[in-house]
């Protein structure tokens, strides 16, 4: 059976959200991040990233979570995670390449600063530039990736999860929701589906 490695609240319960929207059999295996459970073994030989999520399945640990997507409509197609339509795929594609490159490293800019330089004073400056970079991101999504009320359209797609789950930690990274309605209703409807009503009766989200 497939194994979600996960955090509450990260960008792994993306994963958790699309495994319930596949209905594939997977069960979930918390990481303390209190506990620095993402640097040490067991985990580590895992993941060497020290990141969630990690997917373990049948051949081995997948990581990176526009990967797993992938992966996790490979294993289900028959539900349409993916558009049958190859410019439409791509275009799905084409957004969570922008949410893994540059949204949720802007976020981390407001935690992770010793990722990028030593001194604390860098890392304030980096800290307060996250409601900048966020609203900035926010702001390109809102008109140029949801052609609403999801990001391809009427249909719902792997890249709605993803940019869900980062949209959770905007108003806490200091970004003004009420100025992109576009993104509000995308939140509004993911919040409607069994699936993400699952991950947060599982207490992955909150
Ligand atoms: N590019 C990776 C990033 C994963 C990532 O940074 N996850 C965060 C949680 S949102 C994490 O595990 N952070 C733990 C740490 O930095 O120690 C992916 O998309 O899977």
């Amino acid at each position: 059976m497939l194994e979600l490695y996960f955090a509450p609240n990260t960008i792994s319960i993306a994963i958790a959200i699309a495994l319930e929207e596949s209905g594939l059999d997977y069960c979930t295996k918390p990481v303390n991040f209190a506990a620095s459970e993402q640097m040490s073994e067991p985990y580590a030989s895992l993941n060497p990233k020290g990141r969630v999520p990690t997917l373990v399945t049948e051949h081995g640990p997948l990581t990176e979570t526009g990967a797993i997507l992938d992966y996790i409509h490979s294993l289900a197609p028959q539900k349409g995670l993916v558009p049958s339509d190859v410019l439409a795929s791509a275009k799905m594609r084409e957004a969570m390449f922008y949410f893994a490159s540059t949204m949720h490293v802007n976020h981390a800019h407001k935690l992770r600063g010793s990722r990028w330089a030593d001194k604390e004073a860098s890392w304030e400056d980096m800290r307060a530039k996250v409601s900048q970079t966020m609203t900035a991101s926010c702001d390109y999504v809102e008109k140029n990736l949801i052609k609403g009320p999801f990001i391809l359209g009427e249909t719902f797609s792997l890249a709605d999860p993803y940019l869900y789950m980062i949209s959770t930690w905007a108003t806490g990274d200091g970004v003004d929701l009420s100025r992109f309605p576009k993104l509000l209703t995308l939140m509004a409807e993911m919040e409607k589906r069994p699936s993400v009503q699952a991950v947060k009766a599982a207490k992955m989200l909150f």
